[in-house]
């Protein structure tokens, strides 16, 4: 009944079926056949960098171009970003009337703020459902940055014309997961001292085989949203079928190793019970070992 009004398109049935996967209902594999594929943009940056505003613009111009468009917003339960879900709400709110526009917020993973093997499943239903483009907001601080490059086609990092902002881009390791930069707030002064430093530090790099673009946005007045789009369609036709295939494949990898950890982290936690068994003798470290499986 409910995998019936799925398949029908009824987005009640989406958000049902998103709530069994998230209090632990395994994917129902009736909806592996449904062979939907959705452009998958990650968005992450520094907090109050303007994700979520840079996301509704995102939406807006996706609409009027006639493309479906779901957001998942990544939910830092962290001290970072008290109360990120109300801003959320309140700045996509003008398109929850919009049938073409899906948007559900979900739990990050670990005090790290890492993608859950929950939000990959939820990514795996909404896809299923036919959505043309998925932007999934993460908040780049700890795990998500990273997580979020191994799991969309194209990952977009979100600069602002603050000093802070551009160092901690230039910290080794996140560089390397954008696909496209965007320095948002460009309204205020220093945006093009960003963009410069942006490509002073990756010229230095050497020649790489795709030379990130930096797109200077103002997601608040809504400007340069149409070049990012352009940015990210010319990164799309350089991964081609084959790029994005290895795309495709390197989330998969990254879902199996949440599942192998989330087993480990149980397996452990069941485990740590009987060191004093092993620890009086009783029995030895490898016997508990080769019990756990
Ligand atoms: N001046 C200016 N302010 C902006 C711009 N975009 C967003 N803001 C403001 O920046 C603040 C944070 O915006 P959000 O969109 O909530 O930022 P976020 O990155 O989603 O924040 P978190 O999800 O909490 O990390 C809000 O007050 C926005 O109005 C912009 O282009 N220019
Ligand atoms: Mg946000």
């Amino acid at each position: 009944m409910l995998m019936q009004r799925f398949k029908e398109g009824d987005p009640r049935a989406l958000a049902r079926t998103i709530t069994l996967l998230e209090s632990g209902q395994d994917f129902p594999e009736e909806l592996l056949s449904l062979h939907h594929t959705a452009q998958v943009i990650g968005i992450t940056g520094s907090p109050g960098s303007g994700k979520s505003t840079l996301t509704d613009q995102i939406i807006q111009e996706l609409r009027s171009q006639g493309k479906t468009v779901a957001v998942i917003a990544v939910d830092p339960s962290s001290p970072f970003t008290g109360g990120a879900i109300l801003g959320d709400r309140i700045r996509m709110a003008r398109h929850t009337l919009d049938s073409g526009v899906f948007i559900r917020s979900l739990a990050s993973r670990g005090a790290l703020g890492g993608v859950s093997g929950k939000t990959l499943q939820v990514l795996r239903a909404i896809e299923a459902f036919g959505f043309d483009v998925i932007l999934i907001e993460t908040v780049g601080v700890g795990q998500s940055e990273v997580d979020i490059a191994s799991i969309a086609d194209h990952t977009v990092l979100v600069l602002t014309p603050n000093q802070g902002d551009a160092v901690q881009a230039f910290k080794a390791g996140v560089m390397e997961i954008a696909d496209v930069f965007v320095v948002n707030k460009s309204d205020l002064p220093g945006a093009d001292r960003v963009v410069r430093e942006l490509h002073a530090t990756l010229t230095l790099g050497g020649m790489l085989e795709w030379m990130p673009p930096a797109v200077k946005t103002s997601a608040q007045k809504g400007q340069g949203i149409p070049e990012l789009l352009k940015a990210l369609q010319d990164h799309r036709e350089h991964l081609g079928a084959e790029g994005l295939r290895q795309r495709r494949l390197n989330r998969l990898r990254f879902e199996l190793r949440v599942l192998l950890e989330d087993w480990a982290h149980d397996k452990l936690r069941d485990a740590e019970n009987l060191l004093p068994e092993v620890l009086s003798g009783k029995r030895s470290l490898q016997s508990l070992f080769d019990s756990l499986f």
